[in-house]
């Protein structure tokens, strides 16, 4: 049984996730995510969420290419994640592209695929702005 893992905020699910989702449950048998805690992404990413941690962990496991969501809480737990999780195969989306291939130390496959060009969670929230004015 092949294991993949992808971390992110997947905060507004959408199709720009729902894509990279996808394609990396396509590149084996079993996909865990791992969804960043509140406290991650407001210490580490300074980003505020619109959704709680809880309200976006249900709703990536409500992706049928999902198997397990488990929390985020920082950025170093990637490597002993490869090894707990006895994972083969890491992807991010390209915008992270070179940032994690140490994780081949680990004995991982790394692989950045193609976001989805025009569609990001900040970009929801500013058009939402716009029509409210
Ligand atoms: N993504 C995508 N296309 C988009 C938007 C996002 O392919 N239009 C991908 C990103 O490249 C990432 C995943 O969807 O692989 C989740 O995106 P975010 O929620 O923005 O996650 P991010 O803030 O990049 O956090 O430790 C890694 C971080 O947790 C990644």
């Amino acid at each position: 049984m092949k294991r993949v893992i992808t971390y992110g905020t997947f905060d507004l699910l959408h199709y720009g996730h729902i894509n990279l989702l996808r394609r990396a449950k396509q590149l084996g048998d079993y996909l865990i995510v791992v969804v960043s805690s509140d406290e991650f992404n407001w210490n580490e990413k300074h980003k505020k969420c619109y959704f709680t941690y809880e309200q976006r962990k249900a709703l990536v496991e409500a992706v049928r290419y999902v198997d397990l969501v488990i929390p985020e809480t920082s950025w170093d737990q990637k490597r002993s994640d490869m090894h707990e999780y006895h994972i083969d195969t890491f992807v991010m989306g390209d915008d992270w592209i070179g940032k994690f291939d140490f994780l081949e130390d680990e004995g991982v496959e790394v692989v950045y695929l193609p976001r989805t060009p025009e569609i990001s969670s900040s970009q929801i929230k500013e058009d939402l702005n716009m029509q409210n004015k």
